[in-house]
């Protein structure tokens, strides 16, 4: 076999790299709540001879010959992630957060079944029972709606459907609350209705890591997660679990809904998870937080309305319902001034999906790059100067400011990173 560098072999895709390295690296303030930056060891770890082996099966019992190295790496990864979120079992092998989900409905309920889950447009994502999504698809979804009044999930409300509904399982955990998830309230309405409880904590799991979240153990009995988002590792899923759950869990995983584990990527998530337990990493969540409550506090300075008026967490969501602007163009206008955010439905949304009247905005991936609060402060002002006034000259003003941030506060640059 011979060897070659990637600029060598295939320069082509090698220059696609290099383009989205840079795009990374200057040409935008990461603002999408979801996203963060690795570092270089998680690379490596992607990168890495692991990618070679099939490894069906788990550590001790696989299909293959050969894994004895692989059944290191993973129970290192489910080791860690166990300590790390103080929970009885961990399932590293789901390829992504849906399909950990699909997985976890599966471990404990049948096609058909009721779970019960937020209103999509009131936090929750595609996989917590949309009727696109193989969730609303399979299974018989009820919603629980956020508070009107305190735009918040409030525990008559949840109890109030859950008793309506009878459910075999709820969901808890979003993709665009900007509040903390409060697990025992949950655990008390499913405690009335005899069912699981399970928490999707994927948007906030870095978070819990260090304790800057509550954690959903013991409260919950099945916690998914990305492993991608506030925790800073490698794209990809994970299921935490009590004991009693841990046999359905592992075999609704593989073989149920996948084949061959990722190994590379369980590589990565060992690797991450030791990440995630080190000092600098309690310090890095607990300046997420600051940082959040820094950019709410200059968006709300600057006369724009939050949803639930503030944040406890790494997002917050801005309410444009009377402001002369709907999500879509607010998008366009931030995308202009290289700020990249994305539009998002807030509660009770008279705005289509593809329209909407909010904008979710995160820092995790900024707070990666070294931002503090004074940088957030200035990035609330010129998001809220663009939303209250996309002229030319406010988005060109921005853009500068932008492209002095960037410099100010390299990601990459100077590292080995080979792309
Ligand atoms: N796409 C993710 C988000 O942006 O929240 C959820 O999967």
């Amino acid at each position: 076999m011979q060897h070659h560098s990637l600029s060598e072999a295939d320069p082509e895709l090698y220059k696609i790299l290099k383009k989205e390295a840079s795009r990374q690296e200057n040409e935008g303030l990461e603002m999408i709540a979801s996203e963060n930056f690795v570092p270089l060891q998680i690379l490596q770890a992607q990168g890495s001879v692991m990618t070679n082996k099939y490894a069906e099966g788990y550590p001790g019992k696989r299909y293959y010959a050969g894994c004895e190295h692989h059944d290191s790496a993973e129970d290192l990864a489910r080791e860690r992630a166990c300590e790390l979120f103080n929970a009885e079992h961990a399932n590293v092998q789901p390829h992504s957060g849906t399909t950990a989900n699909f997985a976890a409905y599966f471990a404990v309920l049948e096609a058909g079944d009721k779970i019960l889950g937020p209103v999509l447009s009131h936090g929750g994502h595609l996989s917590h029972g949309h009727h696109v999504n193989f969730s609303g698809d399979l299974f018989d979804f009820e919603t629980y709606a956020i508070n009107k009044e305190t735009e918040r999930f409030e525990y008559n409300d949840v109890l109030k459907a859950a008793k309506k509904h009878d459910p075999d399982l709820i969901v808890c955990g979003y993709s665009a609350y900007p509040r903390e998830v409060d697990f025992e309230m949950f655990r008390e309405a499913a405690d009335e209705v005899d069912a699981i409880l399970m928490a999707d904590i994927a948007h906030i799991s870095g978070l819990v890591a260090t304790g800057a979240h509550e954690n959903p153990f013991p409260e919950c009995d099945i916690v998914t997660t990305t492993t991608h988002k506030s925790i800073r590792g490698p794209r990809g899923g994970m299921i935490l679990c009590k004991d009693e759950y841990s046999k359905s869990v592992d075999k609704a995983v593989f073989p149920y809904s996948q084949g061959g584990p990722l190994m590379h990527q369980v590589a990565a998530k060992a690797v991450c998870f030791n990440e995630a337990s080190k000092p600098e990493f309690k310090d890095y969540t607990s300046q997420i937080i600051k940082n959040t409550g820094a950019l709410a506090d200059s968006l709300q300075e600057n006369s724009l309305k939050l949803v639930s008026n503030g944040t406890d967490n790494h997002l917050v969501l801005i309410d444009l319902r009377e402001e002369d602007i709907t999500g879509k163009l607010a998008e366009s206008a931030l995308e202009d001034a290289n700020i990249i955010v994305n539009k998002n439905m807030v509660p009770y949304d008279p705005e289509s999906p593809m329209t909407t009247s909010g904008i979710r905005i995160g820092t995790p991936a900024l707070t990666t790059r070294g931002m503090k609060a004074k940088e957030m402060r200035e990035i609330g002002k010129m998001i809220a100067d663009i939303i209250k006034n996309p002229e030319k000259d406010v988005i060109q003003d921005a853009k500068k400011r932008v492209e002095i941030l960037m410099d100010e506060f390299p990601l990459y640059e100077g590292s080995e990173v080979e792309y």
